[in-house]
């Protein structure tokens, strides 16, 4: 069978941690914004994290002391934030979510970068590709609210220099037949694992760009950095890469909790408001095409105590139904045991499996028959 070629995309979020406050507080856009992390030595020690595009122009970037930030900054109306990881984090919990239902498979990479394989999707053609791209932009604009770039690509490692050729909010397609020209006039230095050494090792046989790298005799590269480093070279530099977009894990659990409009012990009261968390919950696990098999009530008392009680459904599933059934059965069970009045209430499910695609569904429903 003739391997189809494939179609990968990166996702990079722009100045991510200066784009989450900026989120937060629409009136630091205009203004340089510096996220750094402050060591606590003195007032000014420690290091940026990272600018927004504003600050940037003054030469202020990621890993550069906060003391020479400020200084670059003297006189504008900068203003610099501490990192807020668990903020950020849930940003990007968000995004992730939201990128996932537009892939075959997806990988998430750090905070703010994930790989989407979307061959399928787009039955091969980079156009598709293009156009998903656009509406996933538009889509986490709208829905989250942040900026990212998208480089698209045959491979993971052209995709990823794609994204990073054009920023911020860029889209950049690298079709299979441009690959060659798009790489030639690149420094080395944009290859992953060149660093400093290796691009001045490489500066030393006259290899200034990737297209010379991809020009450069393999047996000799293999000579100077070993078989294994002079082979990825010379792959990477002709736009070869194999590498596949490795499913990542994702969250475990599923949850959403919500305060009562008053402490109650009255299940109908109780299950008008866990239907609505239901309703996103399922919203988020038909999004990510999974099915669950483990169902958890949670209750916070009006004295603040925790108490949860979970079943296990009987097959892995994603009907809504399942779940409603599960979550009423479980709070019946637990008004019958406890005698405090409920504060807020949660439903948790997890256990999680792939929804197989209908196509594999059908073909085992012909194989089993
Ligand atoms: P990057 O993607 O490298 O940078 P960025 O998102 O800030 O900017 P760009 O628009 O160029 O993509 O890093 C992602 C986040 O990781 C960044 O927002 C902050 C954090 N980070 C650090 O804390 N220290 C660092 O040295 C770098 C490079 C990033
Ligand atoms: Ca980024």
């Amino acid at each position: 069978m003739l391997m189809q070629a494939r179609v990968i995309m990166l996702v990079d979020f722009d100045y991510f941690f200066a784009q989450c406050e900026e989120l937060r507080n629409p009136a630091l856009k205009d203004k340089p914004v510096v996220v750094g992390v402050y060591s606590g030595r003195t007032e000014n020690s420690g290091a940026v994290s990272t600018a927004n595009y504003v600050a940037r122009k003054f030469g202020v970037k990621s890993g550069i002391p906060l003391y020479l930030a400020k200084k670059r900054l003297e006189g504008t109306e900068a203003v610099f934030l501490p990192v807020d990881d668990e903020f950020y984090e849930q940003i990007s919990d968000k995004i992730m979510r939201a990128l996932r239902g537009y892939a075959d498979s997806f990988e998430q990479v750090g905070i703010d970068e994930a790989y989407l394989d979307v061959t399928q999707k787009v039955h091969g053609s980079f156009e598709a590709a293009s156009d998903l791209a656009q509406k996933m932009k538009n889509a986490v604009k709208r829905q989250v609210g942040i900026a990212f770039s998208v480089g698209v690509g045959p491979n993971k490692l052209v995709a990823k220099i794609a994204a990073d050729s054009q920023k911020p909010d860029g889209l950049t397609v690298v079709k299979p037949e441009e690959v060659k020209g798009f790489l030639s006039l690149l420094p080395v230095n944009r290859l992953l694992g060149v660093g400093r050494k290796t691009a001045a090792k490489l500066g030393e046989l006259g290899i200034k760009t990737i297209g010379e790298l991809a020009r450069y005799d393999v047996q000799r590269l293999m000579d100077v950095f070993g078989k294994n480093l002079g082979v990825y070279f010379h792959n990477a530099a002709n736009g070869v890469d194999n590498e596949p977009v490795k499913e990542t894990g994702e969250a475990e659990s599923i949850s959403r909790i919500s305060t009562l409009k008053e402490n109650t012990r009255d299940l109908m009261v109780v299950l008008e408001k866990t239907d609505q968390l239901i309703e996103d919950i399922h919203k988020e696990l038909v999004q990510r095409n999974i099915s669950f098999k483990q169902v958890a009530v949670i209750a916070i008392m009006t004295d603040l105590s925790v108490r949860s009680r979970s079943k296990t459904v009987e097959t892995s599933t994603s009907d809504v139904e399942v779940l409603r059934r599960a979550v009423r059965e479980l709070f019946e069970k637990f008004l019958g045991e406890s005698e405090l009045e409920i504060r807020r209430v949660g439903v948790k499910i997890s256990s999680f499996a792939k929804e197989e695609a209908e196509q594999k569904r059908l073909t085992s429903f012909f194989q089993s028959t």
